[in-house]
């Protein structure tokens, strides 16, 4: 993959290029995606050495204060994925829910995710609105030929790059894995470049014993969010492609935030968390404000030695 970098990323404006999101799926060891909501924490999470990112569409919805129920419109998720894809140069695989409607709309949100710099888009076999998958148990499945055409729609609008990662909520709606089984089987024929087999159990043995009888015929993407006890070594043994760890970074900011609030809120003062907060400087190197130096340094006219006016200068003509 190569892209323009961004300008929060690196001092100038160059071309780079970092390991496209089929060469994660496809290489031999195991990927870590990182969740993101944001374009601060695909920067957090590009410096920890992510080489892939998740848009999570439950942590977008929530940083934006929506449940994860498609109350946030496509239009706000591909916003946010395009802050998320300017301040990074790693790819992001987008959580495209579940099309946001039937073919056509998951096309044009698959197009559009594109046009915007996204490197590929997952679409769940649901119906629309959908509902997280770990809230209630009412995920009602889409109708198998229905969401192959949905799948079919978004492989012949995007680009051959573009990657199309097909989710089975087969388990998460307590079918068993007969149906994920023949799910998956014909998925496959519609074109995706992965599966992603999502389980809600607090033991990784059903994601197993898929893996085991999946055989690789297509790449398997897991989001170990409830069976987060199983050491990545068994999916590495397992064979599994790509791990994604779902909603971390959003999980994370609501524990600091809601500490640091009530400290800051019981102290009447600031002094006590000072050194429990990232500093400015930190912040300023995420967002790459040295860039901007450099840039005004550049694209400025120079100071001459002759003072320009100031607005206080302006304010007291006024004030004359
Ligand atoms: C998300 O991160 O939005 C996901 C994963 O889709 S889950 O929340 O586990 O459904
Ligand atoms: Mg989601």
């Amino acid at each position: 993959m190569s892209k323009a970098i961004s300008f929060g990323a690196e001092v100038l404006p160059v071309t780079v290029s970092s390991t496209t999101l089929r060469e994660l799926l496809l290489s031999k060891e195991l990927t870590f995606l990182m969740e993101a909501h944001d374009g601060l924490s695909a920067a957090i999470a590009e410096r920890a050495g992510f080489r892939g990112l998740w848009a999570s569409g439950l942590s977008i919805a929530s940083a934006l204060g929506y449940r994860d129920a498609n109350e946030a419109s496509w239009t706000q998720v591909v916003d946010v994925v395009e802050r998320m894809v300017d301040a990074t140069n790693i790819p992001v695989l987008v959580d495209g829910d579940s099309g946001f409607g039937n073919f056509n709309n998951a096309r044009l949100v698959a197009r559009k995710l594109e046009q915007r710099g996204a490197s590929g888009m997952c679409l769940e076999d649901k119906g629309f609105p959908k509902l997280n998958s770990f809230v209630g148990d009412r995920h009602p499945l889409a109708d198998i030929d229905e969401f192959c055409g949905r799948l079919k729609a978004v492989k012949d609008t995007t680009g051959p790059d573009f990657v199309v990662v097909a989710r089975i909520e087969a388990l998460i709606a307590g079918h068993g894995l007969d149906e994920a089984l023949v799910r998956a089987e014909a998925y496959s024929e519609a074109g995706p470049d992965a599966i992603l087999i999502h389980s809600g159990k607090a033991v990784a043995d059903e994601i197993l014993t898929f893996a085991q009888e999946w055989n690789n015929k297509l790449p398997i993407v897991i989001v170990p969010t409830k069976y987060y006890k199983t050491p990545a070594s068994v999916f590495r043994d397992a064979g599994i492609s790509t791990v994604i760890w779902a909603n971390h970074s959003m999980r994370a900011a609501i524990a600091g935030m809601r500490d640091i609030c009530g400290r800051i809120s019981s102290e009447e003062s600031i002094a006590g968390i000072e050194d429990q907060v990232a500093g400015l400087d930190e912040l300023f190197s995420l967002i790459g404000y040295h860039e901007l130096a450099q840039a005004e340094e550049q694209y400025l006219p120079k100071r001459t030695a002759e003072r320009r006016p100031s607005d206080s200068d302006q304010a007291q003509k006024f004030d004359n």
